[in-house]
């Protein structure tokens, strides 16, 4: 049997040198070029044509090539009974912990004020902001938002987090579900947004959202995209509501040129770069899966199709 490398735009290269380092006698076979469709029994598979994994008879693994799956869990003509796993890493997890470690310093700080006044030779003092008596609030208390709340928790912030069940985490303020959504950005003075895109998340962040924020707070989405409303959140800028929003992940990506946010001067917008799935890294979990379903073994990190993560 062969791996299907389905990834439309993603240089399969150094994926292949890195399965050959992993799995030297595996036959992998890049998308679109399939000459045996039934000769697949795994797909490594991010974006995919809607439709295109029902092409294969034999296929009993669909692993992700990220950490989200939307791309997998909308696509209704994907079998139900074929199981999908996604990527939880280290490397990944410790990503995306340094990327929202980076912006709330970066804010906490005043490094845009500096680096502006830099530019303009201005030397000026900005007070300091206490860290301890400061709240960061982390949506999604997942393998990336515990990894993201602990590593902030470490540089003496006082942490919240909110999920969709409730959950217990040292040195974390714990709240969960719509009810305590409010209580939860109310105290928060940055809101890190590492939650799935589901029917639930899309659009959470909207006006009644940032109008809950503390005035002066600061929004980071390292998520994805739809979960933020634009419209809501230019809005809750321009007011002077909120005062800064780090946008990782937009509706479309690339960011059109003509979108407000790049021209923005309260906006950072960075490439869908928070945390990237590395081969070398993420290979290793990949090969764990294709040797527990080809041996009956249970798999890590499978996706609940119902729930969309
Ligand atoms: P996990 O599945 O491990 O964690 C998701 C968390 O979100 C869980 O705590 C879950 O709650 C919570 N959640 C889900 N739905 C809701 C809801 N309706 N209300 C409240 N909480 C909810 O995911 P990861 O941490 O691995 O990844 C999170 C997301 O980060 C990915 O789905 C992906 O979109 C994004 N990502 C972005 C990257 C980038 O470079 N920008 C890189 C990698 C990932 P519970 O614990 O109760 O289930
Ligand atoms: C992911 C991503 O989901 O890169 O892993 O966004």
């Amino acid at each position: 049997m062969s791996i299907l490398y389905l990834s439309p735009g993603r240089d399969p290269e150094p994926w292949l040198a890195a399965f050959a380092r992993a799995m030297p006698t595996e036959k992998i076979v890049v998308w679109p070029d399939v000459p045996d469709p039934a000769a697949i029994d795994i797909a490594l598979v991010w974006k995919q044509p809607p439709g295109e994994l029902q092409r294969y008879p034999n296929l009993r693994l669909i692993s992700s090539f990220g950490a989200g799956v939307e791309h997998l869990v909308t696509d209704p003509e994907i079998p139900a009974h074929i199981p999908m796993v996604r990527i939880v890493e280290d490397r990944l997890t410790i990503g995306m912990a340094e990327f929202v470690a980076l912006h709330v310093l970066r804010r906490h700080r005043w490094l845009d004020e500096i680096e502006a006044n830099q530019k303009a030779k201005i030397w000026k003092w900005l007070p300091p902001r206490d860290t301890p008596s400061t709240t960061v609030g982390i949506l999604g208390l997942g393998a990336l938002g515990l990894a993201a709340a602990q590593v902030i928790r470490a540089l003496g912030f006082k942490v919240a987090g909110w999920s969709r069940t409730p959950k217990l985490a040292e040195g974390i303020e714990c709240f969960h579900g719509p009810d305590q959504l409010k209580a939860f950005l109310g105290r928060s003075a940055h809101v890190a947004c590492l939650l799935p895109v589901t029917p639930d998340t899309r659009g959470l962040l909207n006006r009644q959202a940032f109008a809950a924020m503390p005035r002066g707070s600061h929004i980071i989405n390292a998520a994805r995209g739809p979960i933020v409303v634009d419209a809501d959140l230019l809005a809750a800028l321009d007011s002077g509501h909120l005062d800064w929003a780090t946008l990782d992940v937009f509706h479309e990506e690339p960011l059109p040129v003509t979108h407000p946010f790049w021209a923005h001067p309260r906006v950072t917008v960075t490439p869908h770069n928070a945390a990237d799935s590395l081969p070398d890294y993420v290979v290793p979990t990949m090969v764990e899966n294709i040797d527990r379903v080809r041996s009956g073994r249970p798999l890590l990190n499978l996706v609940d199709r119902a729930r969309g993560y």
